[in-house]
């Protein structure tokens, strides 16, 4: 097999804009769905809705495009009653974080194991450029022409509320880390979440100030460092990895003569 039999060339060329960060994500996926040996036999792919959602219907697999912020409830549908099967969710920040976040507070907790790539581009890319959970406060929008009043959403701590938890920062811009991170996520016995900062170059990129994609991931480039690998927690605009334990304790069922707590 090589990597473009994963995707639908036929379909091509994409609905996404020429620059978005989105193609970036799928031809790194594919290359490690390729390197790892995952088809249509043994994985499926649940997207949302968004300029992120329109994925699955590129990429060589069987794929669910469910209703908007509902990718984690379906996502963990398909593995209980397949349990074989890798389920890989691909999602906007805003349908992760936004309509989604509920559902991704109780994933968290419940820990299934499947992997999460959140594209996370700081804004809802398909509606025009309004402001999402992500969007750094400050930011000029669509919806916030004087900026952003409130703070991002912090997915890491989010994430790592559950000690189990696989939570991996990168960029388009960092295709080998980003690469790196998309399969160890896919082989973790357990939650797993990349978020992965990359430009909507058309409906945010242009009107804070970038005047090309390039000039985005020159950013990317400039502004991103790696943490330490022992690092236990991603500064802002650090890459790296934060690994749960899968044998980390967490609170259990008090009995008569107990702690409440797992044996560490
Ligand atoms: C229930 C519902 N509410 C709102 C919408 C409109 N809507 C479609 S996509 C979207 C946000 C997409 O943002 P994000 O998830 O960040 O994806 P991106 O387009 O940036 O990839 C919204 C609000 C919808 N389709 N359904
Ligand atoms: S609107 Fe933004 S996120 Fe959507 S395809 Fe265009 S550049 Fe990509
Ligand atoms: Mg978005």
């Amino acid at each position: 097999m090589a990597v473009k039999d994963k995707l639908k060339e036929e379909l091509f060329p994409t609905i996404w804009c020429p620059g978005c960060g989105i193609g970036l994500i799928m031809t790194q996926l594919a290359t490690v769905m390729d390197e790892i040996g995952l088809d249509e036999r043994n994985t499926v792919i649940v997207t949302g809705i968004g300029c992120t959602g329109r994925m699955g219907a590129y990429m060589r697999f069987d794929s669910v495009y469910t209703l908007h912020g509902r990718t984690l409830p379906v996502a963990e549908a398909i593995k209980t009653v397949r349990p074989e099967l890798n389920v890989i969710v691909v999602s906007g920040d805003g349908d992760t974080a936004s309509i989604g976040g509920n559902h991704l507070l109780h994933s968290i907790r419940r820990n299934p194991n499947i992997t999460v790539l959140c594209n996370n581009n700081e804004i809802y890319g398909l509606t025009g450029g309004q402001a999402g959970p992500t969007t750094p406060k400050g930011t000029n929008t669509v919806s916030s022409p004087a900026g952003t009043v409130a703070s991002p959403v912090n997915l890491q701590g989010l994430v790592n509320t559950n000690p189990q938890a696989y939570y991996a920062k990168t960029t388009v811009y960092h295709q080998g880390q980003m690469r790196r991170a998309i399969k160890e996520a896919i082989d973790w016995p357990g939650f797993s979440f990349v978020d992965i900062t990359s430009q909507c170059i058309e409906n945010n990129g242009r009107r804070i100030g970038f005047p090309s994609a390039n000039e985005m991931l020159m950013y990317f480039k400039k502004e991103y460092r790696q943490a330490p690998s022992a690092a236990r927690h991603l500064e802002h605009h650090q890459l790296g990895i934060v690994k749960g334990s899968p044998e980390a304790a967490v609170p259990v069922a008090p009995t008569a003569g107990g702690d409440g707590h797992s044996a560490e």
